[in-house]
């Protein structure tokens, strides 16, 4: 699957691409990433890629015709990709885009903005939709990006090990994760809970199941509203709701 990246600094992708999962993925030609830097598209001596906003005001806006010039090289290699501006202005990117955009194998190409953003122009002519990572404030668009596109390619078939893609629709999806161990069984006076010591699977599934409710009760309450929920779950949930408050209960925080 093909991506491409317009941005000002291609070098921070190298974070993305030459380590981990989707360093992997790409070595193995499952995903493919093209950068295009706007500045490589000036013509001027000083290879001018912002300048000053119409109307006045602090800060710069990146010009038009570098970044049209970006645009249309990728477009030339990836003419299908949805053009995707990352903008505070844009929607939230969340994971039922991340799977959309991997089962329907939709290129993308995503346009970083720099300074203040970029002419209003591009996004009228060339962006299809604006996407926001979340409500904090960035100083561009490059890590929005390399999130958007972490978030898909580990979804791509072959981008994991077999583990994690078993765990990918897992019975706990739109829940929170249960607490994990490993050895030792005791360290610093602290102990693994007995039930994932002995060997009674369907317990242990129970124990993270009860575990996972009672995390995205007390912590993301929000998760819980429209997702479907299993007989069992129900069960667990009204439990853990009718014990809330008990002393018991008051280590998971
Ligand atoms: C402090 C500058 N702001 C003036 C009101 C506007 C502003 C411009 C450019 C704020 C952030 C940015 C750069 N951010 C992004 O390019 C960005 C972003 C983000 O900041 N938060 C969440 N998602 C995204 S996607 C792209």
């Amino acid at each position: 699957m093909r991506f491409d990246v317009v941005t000002l600094m291609p070098a921070m992708f190298d974070a993305l691409t030459k380590e981990g999962v989707v360093a992997k993925a790409i070595n193995r030609q499952i995903a493919q990433i093209g950068l295009w830097n706007p500045r490589d598209y000036t013509t001027d001596l000083h290879r001018t890629v912002d300048d000053r906003p119409y109307g006045g005001g602090p800060g710069m806006v990146m010009k038009y015709q570098p970044l049209q010039q970006a645009i249309e090289s990728a477009q030339a290699v990836s003419p299908q990709a949805k053009v995707v501006y990352l903008s505070p202005q844009g929607r939230r990117f969340d994971q039922h885009q991340a799977k959309a955009v991997a089962a329907g194998r939709q290129s993308l190409l995503l346009i970083a903005g720099r300074y203040e953003g970029v002419d209003e122009r591009i996004i009228q002519r060339y962006v299809d939709e604006e996407w926001s990572i979340g409500d904090y404030v960035l100083s561009g668009g490059e890590l929005a990006a390399m999130v958007v596109l972490d978030a898909v390619i580990r979804l791509l078939p072959g981008a994991l090990g077999d583990a994690d893609s078993a765990q990918q629709d897992s019975f706990m999806d739109g829940l929170l994760d249960c607490p994990h161990y490993t050895r030792p069984d005791e360290i610093d006076g602290l102990s693994v809970p007995s039930v994932l010591q002995g060997g009674n699977h369907d317990a242990i599934r129970r124990w993270r199941l009860q575990q996972a409710l009672m995390r995205t009760n007390r912590r993301r309450p929000d998760l819980l509203q429209g997702r479907h929920m299993t007989v069992e779950e129900e069960k667990f949930l009204a439990e853990i709701i009718a014990a809330s408050g008990d002393a018991e209960q008051t280590q998971e925080q």
